[in-house]
């Protein structure tokens, strides 16, 4: 019988610090693990990933290198290390997924070092390649896989995914003989050793700067409350974990969904967070509310965008979501001890720079009224980075500026877009100098003067320190040049939700 060749799942290094269990490649695993061999590389926990890409690949077990890709840093691994792949084992059959290859398909398949492409969800996908390539089919026909052929790019038949096989359960136990599982529970802000667990895919939404809408076509699927509570109850019980930390784009869709959760965990001694619409949790019953926070619920993220009608209209919240909505829910969870974690998206295109300006200063504005409201409220800035597209207004706007992006794959790699999908400062047609000073400006004392609580490692007095320093710059509201907050940040190695995650 001819040998059964298995998948090696790369991750590329994502973050600085804190790796967390991969999640895009585990799953991926759990769905082939009965009818293939799989091993995993994480970059995040990897001194030289790409000597041990090799090392596995000589040994012939192999037939696909899946990597997984979301754009900004997993970029800088994932292109040279697939092309270096491709030259040593052209045989080796690279496969990538994730939201990076799902928006720039055919610039991935151009490179011809990348030779499928999976959209979406990936699990049956995968399964469906490994059982072609080991019986010697093509690929075609194979729901949401695209390939190169010598006419152009085949795109397999688009599909939705089935609920039953996203969540398949997860190979924990093999994964920690490849990586101890404890070295992905680490220590933040939510407990001493923290999970990270994702119960959903896709969003019921389709605000317009987002990439889940064009993968999912606002649909959702989610694993039930007991499903939740048994899988971090059973890496609690084997490992220790006393938080979890969801990676749904939405966890608080189904306010059921979310008390039934919360009355199972609560007594459990777990603390959780997760990320939700504005909109959404203001219709959420007090009830609710309480009993999330009496289950361990420290935090919520939320993307407000804008305290502005006319750019939550333009990032397709308007009708649903007002200024008003945002600081009533701040008072409101503020009521309930649960901390709002509410993020802007500034810099979207403007007509010129006077209208570009008159918004950022209306911004900080709405966000210095919100932190009256709620002081504890966490602050997370960016600045829009397109994606290619549906057709919207903002769509419109992104093509009239004439953006263009990169043909070539490896020019990902070169700056301006290198660190174009990062929501730092992408160079597009629009962006303007002046109003990114202004953004960079407030966001480095606002961090001063309330820093975020997210950075555990800081100590009262360094924010004892940072909150005396930038006190006058923002009781006036002048935050020109402030560079003595700048030093004194850097000097505290001061973590940046933005950059590393919550
Ligand atoms: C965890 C996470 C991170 C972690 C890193 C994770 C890691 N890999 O080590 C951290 C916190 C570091 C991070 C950072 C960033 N992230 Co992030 N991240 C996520 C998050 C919350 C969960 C990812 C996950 O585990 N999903 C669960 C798995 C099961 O789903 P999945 O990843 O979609 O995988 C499935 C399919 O995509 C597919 N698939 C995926 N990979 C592969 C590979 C192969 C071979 C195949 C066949 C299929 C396949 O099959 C999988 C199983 O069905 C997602 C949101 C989300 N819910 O997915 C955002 C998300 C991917 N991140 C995003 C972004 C933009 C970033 C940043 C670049 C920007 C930012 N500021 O947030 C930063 C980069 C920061 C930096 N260091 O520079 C965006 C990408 C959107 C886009 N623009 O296209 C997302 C979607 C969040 C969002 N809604 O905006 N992130
Ligand atoms: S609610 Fe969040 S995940 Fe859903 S479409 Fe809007 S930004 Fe994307």
């Amino acid at each position: 019988m001819k040998e059964k060749k298995g998948i090696l799942l790369f991750n590329p290094r994502a973050a600085e610090s804190r790796a967390r269990i991969p999640n895009s490649i585990l799953s991926l695993a759990a769905s082939v693990q009965h009818a293939f061999d799989w091993v995993i590389v994480d970059g995040n926990l990897e001194k030289n990933p790409l000597e041990k890409i090799f090392q596995y690949l000589e040994s012939g077990r192999f037939s696909i290198f899946g990597c997984t890709v979301m754009p900004g840093i997993q970029i800088r691994e994932a292109i040279p290390f697939s092309a270096a792949v491709k030259k040593a084992f052209p045989q080796v059959c690279i496969v990538w997924g994730g939201y990076f290859p799902a928006a720039h398909t055919e610039t991935v398949l151009k490179s011809g070092f990348v030779d499928a492409v999976v959209i979406g969800p990936g699990g049956d996908s995968i399964l469906r390649i490994l059982h072609a390539l080991h019986e010697g089919q093509e690929l075609q026909g194979i729901p949401n896989v695209y390939f190169r052929t010598d006419h152009g790019i085949y795109r397999g038949p688009a599909e939705k995914p089935l609920a039953t096989g996203l969540f398949p359960e997860l190979p924990y136990e093999t994964l920690d003989a490849m990586y101890p599982l404890p070295l992905y529970l680490k220590r933040g802000f939510l407990g001493e050793h923290i999970m990270t667990f994702h119960s959903s895919f896709g969003c019921p939404s389709d605000c317009s700067f987002c990439a889940v809408p064009g993968l999912f076509h606002r649909a959702w699927f989610a694993c039930d409350a007991d499903t939740i509570v048994n899988e971090i109850m059973k890496v609690r019980s084997r490992w220790g974990c006393d938080a979890v930390e969801f990676s749904d784009n939405n966890f608080f869709v189904s306010e059921d969904r979310v008390k039934k959760f919360a009355e199972s965990i609560k007594d459990k001694g777990i603390c959780w967070w997760g990320e939700g619409r504005v909109d959404t949790l203001m219709h959420y019953a007090d009830e609710t509310l309480e009993i999330m926070r009496h289950s361990g619920c420290k935090m919520i993220f939320m993307g407000a965008e804008s305290g502005q009608e006319e750019i939550l209209e333009l990032a397709g919240k308007g009708g649903s979501q007002s200024g008003e909505q945002i600081l009533d829910l701040a008072s409101r969870l503020r009521r309930f001890g649960i901390i709002p974690e509410f993020s802007f998206v500034l810099g979207f295109p403007a007509p010129d720079e006077r209208t570009m300006l008159r918004r950022t200063r209306k911004e900080i504005r709405f966000i210095r009224q919100l932190k009256k409201i709620n002081p504890d409220a966490e602050i997370i800035l960016y600045v829009y980075s397109p994606l290619p597209g549906d057709d919207n207004q903002l769509q419109g706007c992104v093509r009239n500026s004439g953006l263009r992006y990169p043909d070539r794959l490896e020019d990902w790699l070169l700056p301006p877009w290198r660190d174009f999908d990062l929501r730092r400062q992408p160079e597009t047609p629009w962006s303007n100098k002046k109003a990114l000073r202004l953004i960079r400006d407030f966001e480095t004392v606002l961090n001063a003067f309330y820093p975020t609580i997210s950075d555990h490692r800081l100590g009262r007095a360094a924010r004892a320190l940072l909150r005396g320093l930038s006190f006058l710059r923002y009781i006036t509201g002048i935050c020109q040049f402030p560079y003595e907050l700048r030093i004194l940040l850097k000097l505290l190695h001061y973590r940046q939700p933005e950059k590393e995650g919550f």
